[in-house]
């Protein structure tokens, strides 16, 4: 069997995945037309083109743009299938979903029409699709602590549609203490925890979320092996790390995929996982992202089950559910 066949084979959970970021430029287009917001694409050629980016930021303005996008409760349900139809074609068994509320509120759309057409589409999926989901909404950290709030409060009315609090968008310079108070009233609400950190910021900002945020898992966090301390921490914890390998790459966090710190983490016994951020701008979902992980890295297929069983148990599936994978 070939390498991609057997990583296309084996169940896997996804746990960083951005739903906006599944958004192909097939569909960014088709979503435009309908509701009358252009774009400065001409086709989907010329989108896929435009997607070379230079770090974190640069991504983030073609990222938030294209999302103007996303109107209609429909919009937000038919990009949600879209994906997950997708994901259970790969193998994908459980997935722990981001969406930003914040980037449409801005825009007009209502928090009900984003949650509710994404909640609809994961729930109808629950049915019939054969994969189980969570919902976890991010606040936009380069928005005041103010403005993520005002969402937390709302998430609390769809609790039954959201598990889950993270932290994303730009690192460089919206530490995590910036939301030490929002994260701890999540916590009260009873929502899990997570963030992004150590993807371009550095170990101490590792440290920080785990500290102030109280967070389960850290998104990226490849920056966590400047820090002895730290790495001895997250072995001993297993505290999970959700680790984006073409993202990496694509946002200029590693230089190639051969310099990407992916197996040294994992023979330093960490409870690393293989997702894939966004992937309709980083090209690939996640059974790409394990290949040219694998391919760059020499990855052995034990590694593989490891990186796979990983994911379940990084996942927020109850103990008896995660039975079934591991
Ligand atoms: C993101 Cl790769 C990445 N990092 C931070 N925030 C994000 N939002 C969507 N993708
Ligand atoms: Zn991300």
């Amino acid at each position: 069997k070939t390498l991609a066949g057997f990583i296309a084979g084996i169940p896997k959970a996804e746990l960083h995945l951005h739903i906006e970021g599944t958004l192909e430029p097939e569909m960014m287009l088709a979503l435009g037309e309908r509701n009358g917001v252009p774009l400065p694409y001409p086709d989907a050629d010329a989108a896929k083109s435009a997607y070379h980016f230079s770090d974190l930021q640069s991504f983030l303005d073609i990222y938030y743009r294209a999302t103007a996008v996303l109107v209609t409760e429909q919009d937000f349900y038919d990009l949600t299938i879209a994906y997950l139809q997708k994901a259970v074609s790969r193998k994908v068994c459980h997935a722990e979903i981001f969406f930003d509320p914040q980037s449409h509120i801005a825009r007009g759309v209502p928090f009900e029409t984003v949650v509710g057409g994404i909640g609809q589409a994961l729930s109808d999926a629950n049915g019939g699709l054969g994969i189980s989901t969570k919902l976890i909404m991010c606040i936009l950290r380069h928005l005041s602590e103010e403005d993520g709030n005002a969402v937390l409060e709302q998430a609390v009315r769809w609790k039954r549609w959201i598990s889950g609090i993270g932290l994303d968008s730009s690192e460089k310079g919206n530490p995590p203490g910036k939301f030490r108070e929002l994260f701890a009233k999540a916590r009260h609400y009873g929502f899990f925890t997570v963030a992004h950190a150590g993807e371009e910021g550095n170990a101490s900002s590792i440290s920080e979320a785990l500290d102030a945020l109280h967070v389960i898992r850290i998104d990226h966090g490849v920056h966590c092996m400047e820090d002895p301390v730290l790495v001895e921490r997250l072995r001993l914890d297993r505290i999970p790390l959700t680790i984006c390998p073409l993202s990496n790459v694509r946002l200029n966090v590693f230089g190639s995929m051969r310099e990407h710190n992916l197996k040294t983490m994992l023979d330093a016994g960490l409870c690393v996982t293989i997702n894939s951020d966004d992937p309709a701008y980083f090209g690939g979902y996640v059974n790409e992202n394990y290949l040219a992980a694998a391919e760059a890295l020499n990855l052995d297929r034990n590694d593989i089950i490891r990186l796979a069983r990983n994911s379940f148990e990084a996942s927020v599936l109850s103990n008896v559910q995660k039975k079934l994978y591991l």
